[in-house]
C-alpha cells in the first residue's frame, strides 16, 4: 500500500521538554485528567474537506498544496486514495474521529443518480477503512454551498427546485452517516441569507429553512439515526447576512420553529469572533440554553476581517473553552472537529501534521488549565459569592418569583435609600488569577 505522508512519522507522546517536531508535548492520549482519559474528554477529528481537498487557493491565486495524492485526478481514483491518505494521516495522528461533506468523499457526476452512486461506491470504501482502524465518524454533511445552483442558497433559495435538489443531498448526506454511525449531522447554512432585502421575501426563506430542518429530522429519525442535528452559526461570508448569525439567533429560529428538542449547536471559534463575540460567549449561551452540541476548533486573526480558519494556538482561547466544554458536562455526541487550515505559505504535506500537533497540543493544555482553574476554586467562588445578595433576603424574594412591583418599590423606598452595597468586579485581580493557574501548570 502507497504511503502518502512519507514524511510524517507515527506522532507519539514525548513531553514537554521534546525538541522533536514530529512529537505531542501536550497530548498525551492515555492520561487521566478529571477521572477520564484526554482521548475522551477531547474527541479530536479530522475535516476532510481541509485536509485532503483544499490545496490552499484563495480569491488571489490558485492552490499551493498539492493534494492529487499521486494520482493523475481522474475524480474516482483521487477519491480513493484520499481515503487511504486520509485515514494512514489519522492513525499517524492519533485522530479518532473525522467529519465530511458528500462532496469531500465523492465527485459529483453527469447526473445526481450517478453522484450517489459515486458516494456509495466511496462510502463502502470509507467503511471499510473505519472497520480496519476504528476511527469513527463524528458528524456529516451536505455541501449546499459550491455549486453554481446553490447561487441563492439551498433551503432558503427562491428556487423550489433548488431546494428540491437540496433535500435530495441532504436526504444522502443523512444516509451516509447513519451508514457511518455518525452521532451527528450539521447544517451550516453559507447561502442561507441575503444580499439584499430588495429582492428578498425573508419571512418564507426562513419558514422553508426550517421545514427542510423538520424534513430531514423526521427523515433521520424514520432510518434510525439517534444522533443529534446541529446548526452551524456564523454570521456572514459568503452571504452578507446569514439567518444563523450565532447562537442566539439560532436559538430563537429553533425554538420558534419547534427544532429545538432534535437540534443543537455546533459552535466555531472564527465564527464567533466574526460575529463580535468570544468564542466562551458562544459556548456559555449554548451550554446555559441546552443546546451545546459540538465544536469547530481553529481561530481567525484579529486584525482579518473573515473566516481564516487559522488552527487554534490560542492557549488562553482553547482553556476557556474546554472550561465551558467540562460545566457543559463534556462531549456527549459532539467533539473538537478541526475546521482549519494550514496557511498558504504552509504548503506541504508535513505542515498538515505540524497544524495537527499544535492543535492538538493547544487543546490538551486548554483541557488541563481548564481543570485547574476548577480544582483552584477561586474563580468560581468569586462568581458564586458576587451574586450572593439573591441567596436571601429581597434577592431570594426575586429569584423564587414572589416578588413584585409593588413589593420591589416599597422595598426600595423604605429599605434602601441609596444603595450603597456594591462591590468590586474585581476584573484584574481575576484575569490574573488564571495567568496564575496557566502558567505554574
Ligand atoms: C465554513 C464552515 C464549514 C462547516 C461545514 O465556514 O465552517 O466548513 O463547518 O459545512
Ligand atoms: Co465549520
Amino acid at each position: 500500500m502507497p504511503e502518502y505522508f512519507k514524511d510524517v512519522p507515527k506522532i507519539k507522546y514525548e513531553g514537554k521538554y521534546s525538541t522533536n517536531p514530529f512529537s505531542f508535548k501536550y497530548y498525551n492520549p492515555d492520561e487521566i485528567i478529571g477521572g477520564k482519559t484526554m482521548e475522551e474528554q477531547l474527541k479530536f477529528a479530522m475535516s476532510y474537506w481541509h485536509t485532503l481537498c483544499a490545496e490552499g487557493a484563495d480569491m488571489f491565486g490558485v492552490g499551493t498544496a498539492d493534494k492529487s495524492f499521486g494520482t493523475d485526478r481522474e475524480p474516482m481514483e483521487l477519491a480513493k486514495a484520499k481515503v487511504k491518505a486520509g485515514f494512514e494521516f489519522m492513525e499517524k495522528l492519533h485522530i479518532r474521529y473525522f467529519c465530511f461533506h458528500d462532496a469531500d468523499i465523492a465527485p459529483a457526476g453527469e447526473t445526481l443518480a450517478e453522484t450517489y452512486k459515486n458516494i456509495d461506491i466511496m462510502s463502502d470504501i470509507i467503511l471499510t477503512e473505519m472497520k480496519r482502524t476504528g476511527i469513527k465518524c463524528l458528524w456529516g454533511t451536505a455541501n449546499l454551498f459550491n455549486h453554481p445552483r446553490y447561487m441563492h442558497g439551498a433551503g432558503t433559495s427562491p428556487n423550489a427546485d433548488v431546494f428540491a435538489y437540496a433535500a435530495a443531498q441532504i436526504k444522502k448526506a443523512i444516509d451516509t452517516t447513519v451508514k457511518f454511525g455518525g452521532k451527528g449531522y450539521v447544517f451550516w447554512g453559507g447561502r442561507e441569507g441575503y444580499e439584499t432585502l430588495l429582492n428578498t421575501n425573508m419571512a418564507l426563506e426562513l419558514d422553508n429553512m426550517a421545514r427542510l430542518m423538520h424534513m430531514a429530522v423526521e427523515y433521520g429519525r424514520k432510518i434510525g439515526f439517534n444522533g443529534d442535528f446541529y446548526i452551524e452559526p456564523k454570521p456572514k461570508e459568503p452571504t452578507k447576512h446569514q439567518y444563523d448569525f450565532d447562537v442566539a439567533a439560532a436559538l430563537a429560529f429553533l425554538r420558534k420553529y419547534g427544532l429545538d428538542k432534535d437540534f443543537k449547536v455546533n459552535v466555531e471559534a472564527n465564527h464567533a469572533t466574526l460575529a463580535g463575540h468570544t468564542f466562551q460567549h458562544e459556548l456559555r449561551y449554548a451550554s446555559i440554553n441546552g443546546v451545546f452540541g459540538s465544536i469547530d476548533a481553529n481561530q481567525g486573526d484579529m486584525l482579518l476581517g473573515w473566516d481564516t480558519d487559522q488552527f487554534p494556538t490560542n492557549v488562553y482561547d482553547a482553556a476557556m473553552c474546554m472550561y465551558e466544554v467540562i460545566k457543559a458536562g463534556g462531549f456527549k455526541n459532539g467533539g473538537l472537529n478541526f475546521d482549519a487550515k494550514q496557511r498558504r505559505g504552509s504548503f506541504e504535506l508535513k505542515d498538515t501534521a505540524f497544524s495537527y500537533i499544535a492543535g492538538m497540543d493547544t487543546f490538551a493544555l486548554g483541557l488541563k488549565i481548564a481543570y485547574k482553574l476548577i480544582e483552584d476554586g477561586r474563580i468560581d467562588k468569586f462568581v458564586a459569592d458576587r451574586y450572593a445578595s439573591y441567596n436571601s433576603g429581597i434577592g431570594a424574594e426575586i429569584v423564587s418569583g414572589r416578588a413584585t412591583m409593588e413589593s420591589l418599590a416599597e422595598y426600595a423606598l423604605n429599605k434602601i435609600g441609596e444603595v450603597k452595597t456594591n462591590t468590586s468586579g474585581r476584573q484584574e485581580l481575576l484575569e490574573s488569577i488564571v495567568n496564575n493557574i496557566m502558567f505554574s501548570l
